[in-house]
């Protein structure tokens, strides 16, 4: 930072959340960075993703931005988003021999949950990775990990202020979407006072709080509250009402005409409803697996259920996805659910 004084909650924020040095080197030193998250992609991922490559390429590089997953419309909407490569552009790209990444940062995953971008990242020599996941526990590369921020978008405000990055419309807008998304509007329990001033700042450079809303969350296709309609007719909840659930099966999903990654939100309406301790949705995706959303009041640590299932994710929101069809999956779901709330319960009793 330039001369002038920096704010208090920064210097602490930045205290707080320190990268590891040989990440910064690392970011510093890339000249051209391939730059991946997960599937299904949401505002925090590519927000992050965007703000990064745009700090990077402020820095002189050359980012190359990849999805695995077409991106909902609405993140596509994000400045800068019509340079984020599909997979197979970034093969055809790494055919012509511009795919020579030096560093490859996967953010808001595990580097192995890349997807069909996970090949071209383990072409680069140098991998970072950067999450908040608490899941992620281990894996290949620089990692900094840090469940204790709200959302990755925190990690890259923070890695730009250390490489000195200053912070334009763009990059502000862009890490804004990545709070709010994350954060459910500043609504969740994940929503700290550094999220508000980091808001706040993001707010002061550029980033318009009405217009990201209506461009992220007011911006449907008439098909998508057409089958939020079929969504709601398939709730139910288990016998003492704390677990409650709705599902999409692969043709309503087509009907719609809608790509999977638009309807992860319907989980919020089984939540939504008093007692509930445990919100699920469960999606059959296009490859035959069943795709599950789990979400949490607090009292049950969903990150654990979802690793039990092979997923894994935060303490109140996480995710997994089982083989075998609907039925099955949702059973065995629900009955790890089941115990997992007499557990969660039963502590609490003892308390
Ligand atoms: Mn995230």
């Amino acid at each position: 930072m330039s001369g002038h004084a920096q704010a208090e909650w920064l210097a602490e924020f930045l205290r707080r959340f320190a990268a590891p040095p040989q990440l910064l080197v690392a970011l510093r030193n890339a000249r051209r960075p391939l730059i991946a998250c997960h599937e299904d992609p949401d505002p925090d991922c590519i927000g992050s993703m965007l703000a990064l490559g745009q700090g990077l390429a402020r820095l002189g590089a050359r980012p190359c931005l990849v999805s695995t997953d077409p991106l909902p419309w609405a993140l596509s909407q994000l400045p800068g988003a019509d340079r984020i490569l599909s997979p197979e552009r970034l093969a055809e790209a790494a055919a012509e021999g511009v795919g020579a990444w030096d560093t490859a940062i996967v953010l808001d995953c595990e580097p192995a949950r890349t997807g069909k971008a996970w090949p071209f990242i383990q072409l680069a020599p140098v991998l970072v990775n950067v999450d908040h996941h608490e899941t992620n526990r281990s894996g290949p590369g620089i990692r900094w990990v840090e469940p204790g921020a709200a959302a990755t978008g925190e990690l890259v405000f923070a890695l730009l202020h250390s490489l000195s990055v200053e912070l334009d419309a763009s990059m502000a807008s862009n890490l804004f979407a990545a709070l709010q998304g994350d954060t459910g509007s500043f609504q969740f329990e994940n929503t700290s006072a550094h999220t508000l001033r980091i808001a706040a700042h993001l707010v002061e450079r550029g980033a318009s709080p009405g217009e990201l809303s209506r461009v992220l969350y007011e911006n449907r296709e008439f098909s998508y509250v057409q089958l939020l309609g079929e969504v709601i007719r398939t709730l139910q909840r288990n016998s003492d009402g704390r677990i409650a659930w709705v599902y999409l099966t692969r043709e309503m999903i087509a009907r719609s005409g809608l790509p999977a990654s638009e309807v992860e939100g319907f989980v919020r309406y089984p939540r939504m409803i008093r007692g509930v301790e445990v919100a699920l949705l469960f999606r059959e995706s296009e490859d035959g697996r069943i795709r599950v959303s789990l979400r949490s009041r607090g009292r049950v640590n969903v990150a654990e259920l979802a690793s039990r299932l092979g997923g894994g994710g935060h303490t109140r929101a996480s995710g997994c996805t089982l083989e075998g069809d609907l039925q099955t999956a949702m059973t065995r779901v629900l009955a790890e659910t089941e115990r997992a709330v007499a557990q969660a319960l039963a502590r609490d009793i003892d308390r």
